[in-house]
């Protein structure tokens, strides 16, 4: 479960929060396949409860009230759509699946495809599901809980969601079958949503019943589902992540935290010559590995503080490391701009989801960020896809905050997050050449639209990053030369 099953050559997930899956299908024929991206997790793609209490907030996906396929994002057909699409030019989809709990609140009791559910009842007639498919007594998970009490973290309520027993064969079933579904669909795996609040020797049951992946998308026979766990361990809690990584990949929030704590200056780049397990990291194939996502991004979930898209030059900075260093699977996120924590992405008054518009700059307008199509985010998603699986070699700092190494004799990066220049002549591990710096500009025709890094025959160039720079860094790598 541990295997992402990209296309060859390709190494970097996307989550795309809240798009449609009929703007995704056209994503990846037009961007995402062409600019060598592996994969994309999508926002759940099953039926919720539809809040207007709260103007559609963005949180109501968080709330299935059927295992139907149909969303704000599209129908069962369009979603299939999408993943053939996808999978057609190299680009997988891996579903964010919620099978903690069903939703619970809010006063209204009609999902996003017609279904109702009596709450008071434990009732949701759309699966069916009843009261004895849920944990019982009812309880509510408390902040106390985390640090004691294992079985209340798991058999209790997550915010008054109702909770439902895995242990039951009846809801395994249930939840076996909505997953296989989407396997038979193509789809390439799962993130498993709050899967602290789940039983490890129940989600290995079901895990277990899945189908193999589907051929007939591209994947080779035998293949399992890739599966990565959303545990939050920052350590200090009764539940510990190492009882999830014998079953499948888990989401590293470590990762993050450490990287935006480094590149918002909060501590030495040049500790970074040993990240990975040495920083009380997972092992790095047990990793999926991101600076933010959609809870922490607005102060949800493991909260800290996390860097954003809205922190643009460390946010790079902290991405392009994460990109050209090998550890974990990477996962880059996609944003709706935001000023309210709870609002859904963009929307008409209806409550239909807006698509994003394609400037032509490549960005994204009608509220859409659109990270991965920052010219420096997928210009690195590029570079570790040259990189491969080389390691890092001819680390270089200033026992400070500029560091640069190499990628085999692939790739070469350097960073500069010191207030003053950093202007060196470095060992680069790139033949001889002219190279454009993928940073600043591009490679366009037999010119480079920003910097170009002269190679001498000996690997070295003088690198030049100077601290007002609009970025703080400066990558280039084999393909890169002009
Ligand atoms: C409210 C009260 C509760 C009360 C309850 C019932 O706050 O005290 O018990 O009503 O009366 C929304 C509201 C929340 C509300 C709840 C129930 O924000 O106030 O409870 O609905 O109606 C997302 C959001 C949540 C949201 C949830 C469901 O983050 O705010 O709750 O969706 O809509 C822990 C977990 C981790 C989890 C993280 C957020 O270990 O697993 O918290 N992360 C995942 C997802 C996350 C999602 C869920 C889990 C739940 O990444 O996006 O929560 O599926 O760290
Ligand atoms: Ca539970």
């Amino acid at each position: 479960y541990k295997d992402p099953h990209y296309a060859s050559g390709r190494s970097t997930m996307v989550h795309l929060f809240e798009w449609k899956w009929d703007d995704i299908a056209a994503e990846c024929e037009r961007f995402l396949g062409p600019r060598g991206y592996g994969g994309i997790q999508i926002s759940p793609p099953n039926e919720n409860l539809v809040i207007w209490a709260h103007n559609r907030p963005w949180w109501e996906r968080y709330q299935p009230i059927s295992y139907r396929l149909i969303t704000r994002s599209g129908n069962e057909q369009q979603f299939a759509n999408m993943v053939r699409r996808c999978n057609n030019v190299g680009v997988r989809i891996y579903v964010d699946a919620i099978i903690n709990h069903m939703t619970g609140t809010w006063g209204a009791n009609v999902g996003t495809g017609g279904s109702t559910a009596n709450f008071g009842e434990w009732s949701y007639p759309g699966v069916p599901y009843g009261r004895n498919d849920f944990n019982w007594p009812q309880c509510v998970i408390s902040s106390n809980d985390y640090g004691c009490c294992p079985d209340r973290v798991r058999n209790c309520e997550l915010s008054g969601l109702k909770d439902l027993n895995q242990g039951s064969e009846y809801v395994r079933q249930q939840i076996v079958n909505y997953m296989n579904h989407l396997i038979s669909l193509g789809v390439a795996g799962f993130r498993i949503d709050a899967a602290k609040h789940m039983w490890p020797g129940d989600l290995r049951v079901i895990y277990d019943r899945l189908q193999n992946l589907n051929t007939n998308h591209g994947f080779p026979s035998g293949a399992r589902p890739y599966i990565f766990q959303e545990v939050i361990d920052l350590g200090g809690e009764a539940i510990r992540r190492e009882e999830y990584t014998p079953l499948a990949a888990v989401t590293e929030f470590k990762f993050g935290l450490e990287l935006s704590r480094a590149f918002q200056g909060n501590n030495q780049l040049r500790w970074l010559v040993n990240w990975g397990p040495n920083w009380g990291l997972l092992a790095s194939n047990d990793a999926l590995a991101f600076i933010d996502n959609h809870d922490n991004q607005r102060g949800h979930g493991a909260g800290g503080n996390i860097l954003t898209h809205k922190q643009p030059k460390p946010y790079k900075g902290a991405i392009a490391f994460m990109l050209a260093h090998p550890y974990g699977k990477p996962q880059l996120m996609s944003s709706f701009s935001f000023h309210n924590t709870e609002a859904g992405p963009p929307m008409d008054s209806s409550g239909n989801i807006i698509s994003p518009a394609i400037n032509s700059d490549n960005s994204c307008g009608n509220g859409w960020v659109c990270e991965h199509r920052w010219r420096q985010i997928y210009s690195m998603v590029a570079f570790r896809n040259v990189a491969g699986n080389t390691g890092i070699n001819d680390w270089w700092d200033n026992a400070s905050n500029q560091i640069a190494f190499c990628r085999g004799g692939q790739g070469f990066v350097a960073f500069n997050n010191d207030h003053w220049d950093l202007n060196q002549n470095l060992q680069t591990c790139l033949p001889a050449g002219r190279y454009c710096d993928v940073i600043s500009g591009q490679k366009n025709g037999n010119n480079c639209t920003g910097k170009t890094v002269t190679v001498g025959n000996d690997g070295r160039a003088s690198i030049y990053v100077g601290a007002n720079e609009y970025d703080m860094m400066l990558a280039i790598h084999v393909g890169s030369e002009s």
